[in-house]
């Protein structure tokens, strides 16, 4: 995969890419990132970004020119063949856009090529998204002082769910959000911590054993802590008598477990 990411903040994407699983998917040549620095694509003297927003009001608003200029050089040094002209996604991080979440990475990572745009100041020229920019993402109900945190968490995201790019192939299978529940706990040695004592299960070598504890945890934490994923979490039947009888006696206030 190819991802190319267009900022006012190129130094910004210094540390965050260059760390352990980021940069082995990188060093094993199975994403490639180039980060573009939007000033980079003007043309007058003092490198004009951003200009006063038609209408009045406070905040500087980025300029559609070096944007859709960044957008169109990088597709014409992708795809010569075409002329540049290739449908791939091109991503706005935004507050106002569709909020991410696994699914969406998974969408992404199916692609071969994503551009993403990260937005600034008090916003971009509305052409940008009119004409240029093919999808808009947030990352969470909260404003960020620009897009440039946004496209790390999506680009770590999708790069995570590349072939070849977790460690054993099914590191990702049991993530939280994957199954559609929060992950199971873990533990590692030593066996007890302080008097605190790993749960005898894990202990067991029993895998079939181990495999069901794990699904339980999962399915318990998830209903303590984001009951409403568990609507769309796909669950066996006895699965879901398990969580309708935690739900009832959660509701009789009995015991927490
Ligand atoms: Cl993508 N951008 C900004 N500026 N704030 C955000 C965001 C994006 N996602 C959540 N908050």
């Amino acid at each position: 995969m190819r991802i190319d990411i267009l900022t006012l903040f190129p130094q910004m994407f210094q540390g965050p890419f260059s760390e352990s699983i980021f940069q082995r998917a990188v060093d094993r040549r199975l994403v490639a990132v180039n980060i573009h620095n939007i000033r980079d694509y003007t043309h007058d003297k003092h490198r004009t970004v951003d200009d006063y927003a038609y209408g009045g009001g406070a905040g500087m608003v980025i300029k559609a020119e070096p944007v859709f200029e960044a957008v169109e050089s990088i597709k014409s040094e992708a795809y010569p063949e075409q002329g540049g002209r290739k449908e791939l996604p091109v991503i706005l991080l935004t507050p106002q856009g569709r909020l991410f979440c696994q699914k969406i990475a998974e969408e992404l990572s199916g692609h071969s090529h994503l551009i993403l745009i990260c937005g600034r100041y008090e916003g971009i020229d509305e052409r940008v998204r009119e004409h240029l920019v093919t999808d808009e993402v947030s990352i969470g109900d909260y404003v960020l002082s620009g897009g440039e945190l946004a496209a790390m968490v999506l680009a770590d995201v999708v790069v995570r769910l590349l072939p070849g790019v977790l460690g054993s192939e099914d590191s990702a299978r049991d993530d939280s959000h994957t199954t559609g529940l929060l992950e199971y706990p873990q533990y590692t040695r030593p066996e007890v911590y302080r008097g605190w004592s790993v749960p005898e299960v894990l202990l067991s070598g029993n895998h079939a054993q181990i495999a069901r504890w794990r699904r339980q945890q999962a399915i318990l934490r998830t209903l303590e802590r984001r009951p409403e994923l568990l609507d769309k979490a796909s669950l066996g039947v006895e699965e879901r008598t398990l969580v309708g009888r935690l739900k009832k006696s959660q509701s009789t206030g009995g015991g927490d477990k």
